[in-house]
């Protein structure tokens, strides 16, 4: 934790943001201050109360930098779990929060804050295998092959040894580390088919309907939350333009081509039609399925509605241009002709080292 001094700057400008934020006057704001700094001289630190939380892991949200999905921060779910440190109710209130979040396919946002001491060593709580092969080739997410090795190290047999096996989590708590498969009910997928071309929905390919980010800090007031998963719902660019597309993960864009059956010289654009169709089809898909996913017309055109809502705050919204433009089109966006200024706020959410590292 931080020095008494630095902890009581960071509480002080919080809790002035709070007040400001929830209309208060200076009185109440003022002792609230008192309360924290007898606290903070009292015992080294302070708690925040559940409603100064919950704002703190919204404005989190809206200060996240790299995210074009901000305009709805106002309505993130928080569930303040700092009481909740056994790795056993870790993973139930996990499952339950897995379970409320798709809310059969409507999906709500939602941050599951976890108590001191606890770590979810995954970098998302759904997350398919990578198998290192003899060769150097890799079965599954060859992004996930430091985490499959670390779960196997960590005791877990492996899986059947498909492309897309889930992973199970490993969540620390109370000094120990425990291994948990993820049942069938909380790992809801969908198969990708294309509307018109039944060859895509050949190559099997599929996703899971939920991206829980579970290896980011929550930071709020100078306090730090390294147990806060949380999620949204996808943005059909992420599946279909990165992680299903390149090259470095499952490829898929040579098999989609001659399952379109498209020419494939290099100036017939063959790659660049493959990963429209593929977008197309994830979005497609998803639709069909019933989960929530949104396109990169839809959320560009969004944030910059949230753009002129913060600017009508009077809040100055940072932004890093290269991860708001979408990897598909992004000319064909409004953020690509706008320019932003990056930068860390507080509240937000800080990127943590693997806890193989
Ligand atoms: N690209 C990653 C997920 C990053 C966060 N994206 C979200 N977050 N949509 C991937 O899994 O493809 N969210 O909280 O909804």
């Amino acid at each position: 934790g931080l020095a008494p001094d630095a902890l009581l700057a960071e509480a002080e400008r919080f809790l002035h943001l709070y007040a400001d934020e929830h209309g208060h006057g200076p009185r109440e704001r003022e002792a609230r201050l008192a309360e924290v700094r007898a606290e903070v001289a009292r015992t080294g630190t302070y708690t925040l109360r559940t409603a100064e939380l919950a704002h703190g892991a919204r404005v989190a949200w809206r200060n996240s930098s790299r995210c074009v999905g901000r305009l709805p921060w106002r309505a993130l779910e928080v569930r303040d779990l700092r009481h909740v440190t056994h790795p056993d109710d870790v993973f139930a209130y996990l499952m339950a929060h897995l379970h409320d979040a798709l809310g059969g396919g409507r999906i709500r946002p939602v941050i599951s804050i976890l108590g001191p001491g606890v770590r979810v060593h995954n970098d998302q709580l759904l997350r398919y295998a990578g198998y290192r092969q003899p060769g150097g080739t890799v079965v599954g997410d060859p992004q996930n092959v430091a985490l499959t090795d670390h779960l196997r190290r960590l005791g877990w047999a492996g899986g059947p040894g498909t492309a897309f096996d889930v992973l199970p989590l490993a969540i620390e708590g109370r000094g120990r580390v425990g291994l948990y498969c993820l049942p069938e009910d909380a790992t809801c997928q969908v198969p990708i088919t294309h509307p018109d071309c039944p060859g895509v929905g050949e190559l099997g390919l599929r996703w899971f309907a939920l991206p829980v980010l579970s290896n980011l800090t929550l930071e709020v007031g100078g306090l730090s939350f390294p147990a806060a998963p949380f999620n949204g719902w996808y943005l059909q660019t992420e599946i279909a333009a990165r992680n299903l597309a390149d090259e470095g993960r499952y490829d898929a864009l040579p098999a989609v081509a001659r399952a379109l059956g498209l020419d494939l010289s290099p100036r017939r654009l063959w790659r660049d039609r493959a990963l429209v169709e593929l977008n197309v089809a994830v979005l497609h898909s998803f639709d069909r399925a019933g989960i929530r996913i949104t396109d990169h017309h839809a959320v560009t055109r969004q944030f910059v509605r949230f753009e002129a809502e913060e600017q009508r705050a009077g809040r100055a919204v940072r932004g890093r241009w290269s991860w708001l433009i979408p990897p598909l089109s992004p000319a064909t966006t409004p953020v690509w002709h706008r320019s932003y200024t990056d930068g860390e706020e507080r509240p937000g959410y800080v990127a943590q080292t693997p806890a193989w590292q």
